[in-house]
């Protein structure tokens, strides 16, 4: 099938031609409408009545352009061919749009979840939220067009939030979730949010050290030692009695720090370090976890590489 911009035109709605294929995307859940798409969903109103079934099932209206030729007398294929356009596309008011959420795919298995912390940061987010969303699972080693296209930088995760705009990075991503969905709330006081944000270099350090005594084991054993005791403090998660944004950011890669280092090196958290080992499990516990992690061999697979780089 041959890819075809939709056409430019007057539009008395206003609506921007890429918030119009965002929305035949969200109707016809495919990535980006295309002109058999278009038709599909615009022309089976035979009669020429300017809403199909689907459209409004969908909450999304779409008008045509009422052409000289009458569109029910041609068939769609001319019917676009001969320039048909789609005047204007709107959604219904209370109409819950999807949210479409890119995550890495596990290596070897591109239909199951792949270990990327960052993108179950945001699916965790989504899940603590109860907010419905859909996952696409992205092979990283073998990107496909259509995801460089609406990732430019070719990372995971991106967040469509069904206006067509697919936004990067789980920083930014987690904000606009706290902001658009504010219940519950996930909000972490200023003044805590950067607890424990040096723990993800110091094990990924110690983790491709091949130095005992570069003193990595050290450096991650002080950072784990200080969220140990502001977990003895102000426990059990970091902002007291209710889980919040940053212990969704620190849960996976301490979920990586635990497998990867078990695994490569033999390793484990140091007994003493008990705030810290009963925060871990209360976090890997969480059914928000269970439902969004990586399978450990995914997981160890994902970091086998990256040790011999
Ligand atoms: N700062 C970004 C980091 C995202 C990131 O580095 N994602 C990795 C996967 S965990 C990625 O997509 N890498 C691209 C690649 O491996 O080709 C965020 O927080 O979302």
């Amino acid at each position: 099938m041959t890819r075809r911009a939709i056409p430019a035109y007057p539009d008395a709605a206003g609506i921007t031609n890429v918030r119009r294929c965002a929305l035949f995307s969200r109707v016809l859940n495919v990535r980006s409408a295309t002109p058999r798409d278009l038709l599909a969903l615009v022309i089976p109103a035979a009669a020429a009545p300017e809403t199909t079934r689907r459209d409004r099932a969908e909450g999304v209206c779409v008008r045509r352009q009422q052409s000289s030729a009458g569109i029910a007398a041609r068939s769609p294929a001319a019917w676009w061919r001969s320039g048909g356009t789609i005047t204007s596309a709107s959604v219904a008011p209370g109409t819950a749009m999807a949210v479409e959420v890119c995550v890495k795919a596990a290596a070897g298995a591109s239909d199951v979840v792949g270990d990327c912390p960052f993108s179950q940061r945001v699916l965790l987010t989504l899940e603590e939220k109860k907010i419905s969303y859909q996952m696409k699972l992205i092979d990283l080693s073998n990107k496909p067009q259509w995801f460089l296209e609406i990732s430019p930088e070719g990372k995971v995760p991106v967040i469509n939030f069904g206006y067509g705009k697919w936004i990067p990075d789980s920083d930014v991503i987690t904000q606009l979730l706290e902001e658009k969905y504010p219940e519950p709330s996930l909000a972490t006081p200023p003044e805590l949010a950067s607890v424990g944000s040096k723990l993800f270099p110091s094990f990924v350090k110690f983790l491709k050290s091949k130095d005992s005594s570069d003193g990595s084991e050290q450096a991650l054993v002080d950072e784990l030692r200080a969220l140990d005791s502001h977990l003895k403090d102000h426990g059990p998660y970091v902002n007291g009695a209710n889980i919040s944004a940053v212990d969704l950011s620190l849960a996976p890669k301490l979920f990586h720090l635990e497998v990867a280092l078990g695994h490569f090196k033999g390793w484990v958290i140091p007994e003493d370090l008990s705030h810290v080992r009963a925060y871990m499990e209360l976090l890997f516990n969480r059914e928000s976890f269970v439902k969004t992690k990586p399978a450990k061999e995914h997981l160890v697979a994902g970091w086998a590489p990256k040790l011999n780089a």
